[in-house]
């Protein structure tokens, strides 16, 4: 039998039994989920992400469900906000029109999301995390990272068993099902848990990284959104491998930091830390364009809607910022930065929001944007944010007011309550940005 030392080690998935070197099926339990990895026992950073969350929660609390197509959507916008696995063999996908959704999967149930339910027990399966290492990043509602270096002693057990453990334990008392994603950095541990979802667990190692790269296109690379996937199509750029010929000099003079991102996520390299909760420096929330935006009321409609959700994370894990920071980039790629810092912390989106627009309107000056993001820095945890301000009533309305929006919210959905600012304005949903590359 293969010992942990060795190369070839590899073990069950279902009964965690060890594994010969050979063999397609368990030895023991006839499982076919067997993992094998030459770098298995040295890998430590696994970013989870649960199944078809929204869909998955329904589908457990109501097993007559279980086989049919589910679309968890609606409200006012109407789009998916996510589809369960039957549903997406038809073709349906998150933020897509539920028209369109419904043209293509007849047969789907619809049903309203259920934030408050999703909060709670995306709480539930982060605690379990917490119960493996205080090193947990969360990076929204149904996933995190997890930094397992070092806790060998504590599980007796390597982190790929930690993680295949943990997944089975989410199984069994959560009732989901979570894919996991297990490498020796964040970048790759995120692409290798999408990789073979549902119920997946996939491993990228140092050695093949390079080559596992080099034939995925450029916007796998975190912060390649669509625009910047077309600037550099037009540069002849579309795999990865076509960055890791090129040298860090004229990557930079081509694309700024972006470049020097490019640079070494093409290569593998990434040495961002996992920070755990409050710890972790900024929430944010950021967009790009389809085409370059100028004029003042776009981009304050955009801005609402980005503290909006930048707000929702910050209110579910429990966080709140002293510090708001506006992000331009122009159509040059050139980034503007500004920040204001708050008497105390916040974490309501209306704070966010009118803290970003008073820094939005020095920089409207007729220059045309191609990216906005709102965030707040200098973290802490909830319990001293937004005290009732004696001096500003109306901010104290305000307050009142998105306390009972959170509510109304959290029953019908997100898209329940539309503020003046976001009513009709925006085109496409803004998307959840990564953070920012150290
Ligand atoms: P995701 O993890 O992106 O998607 P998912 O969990 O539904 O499916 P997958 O198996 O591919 O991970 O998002 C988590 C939840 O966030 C999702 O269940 C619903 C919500 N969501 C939206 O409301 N709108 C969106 O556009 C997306 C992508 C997700
Ligand atoms: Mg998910
Ligand atoms: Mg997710």
């Amino acid at each position: 039998m293969a010992s942990l030392n060795d190369p070839r080690y590899g073990f069950c998935r279902d009964c965690m039994a060890a594994q010969r070197a050979e063999g397609r099926r368990c030895h023991v339990c006839g499982s076919p989920r067997l993992l094998r990895h030459p770098e298995l026992c040295r890998l430590s950073i696994a970013h989870v992400d649960c199944d078809a969350f929204y869909a998955a929660v329904e589908k457990r609390d109501n097993p007559e469900l279980r086989d049919k197509p589910v679309i968890i959507g609606g409200g006012k916008r109407g789009v998916v906000s996510t589809a369960c696995y039957v549903a997406r063999i038809h073709g349906v996908k998150s933020a897509m029109p539920m028209f369109k959704a419904l043209e293509a999967c007849p047969n789907a149930v619809v049903i309203p999301p259920d934030m408050e339910k999703y909060v709670r027990v995306g709480r539930e399966i982060r605690q379990m995390m917490r119960d493996l290492t205080p090193m947990v990043e969360p990076l929204s509602i149904d996933e995190a990272f997890l930094d397992l270096a070092g806790t060998e002693r504590l599980h007796h057990d390597p982190p790929a068993r930690v993680m295949a453990k943990f997944s089975n334990r989410v199984e069994r008392e959560i009732g989901l099902s979570v894919s996991v994603g297990l490498s020796y950095c964040k970048f790759l541990a995120k692409i290798a848990s999408d990789f073979d979802k549902p119920r997946g667990f996939s491993i990228i190692g140092e050695a093949e990284a390079k080559d596992f790269l080099a034939d995925k296109p450029v916007t796998m690379i975190w912060g390649v959104g669509k625009a910047f996937a077309a600037t550099l199509e037009k540069d002849g750029i579309r795999m990865i491998g076509q960055l890791q010929t090129m040298e860090l000099g004229p990557l930079m003079a081509a694309y700024g930091t972006m470049g020097q991102r490019l640079f070494r996520l093409s290569r593998g390299l990434d040495t961002r830390r996992v920070e755990p909760n409050g710890e972790s420096k900024s929430v944010s929330a950021e967009t790009t364009f389809n085409e370059d935006i100028g004029t003042r009321d776009e981009l304050v409609a955009i801005l609402r809607s980005l503290s909006e959700k930048v707000s929702r994370r910050l209110k579910a894990a429990d966080i709140a910022g002293r510090t708001v920071v506006l992000k331009l980039k122009t159509r040059d790629f050139k980034l503007r930065t500004r920040n204001r810092q708050l008497a105390d912390p916040t974490q309501l989106a209306d704070r966010i929001f009118r803290t970003g627009c008073s820094l939005l309107e020095k920089e409207i000056d007729g220059t045309r944007f191609r990216l906005i993001g709102i965030g707040v820095s200098d973290l802490s945890d909830d319990g001293r944010a937004d005290p009732k301000d004696l001096v500003d009533v109306q901010a104290t309305k305000r307050a009142v007011a998105e306390g009972a929006i959170d509510k109304l919210r959290g029953k019908f959905g997100n898209n329940a309550v539309e503020t003046g600012y976001t009513f009709g304005k925006i085109r496409t949903p803004p998307k959840a940005s990564p953070e920012e590359l150290e």
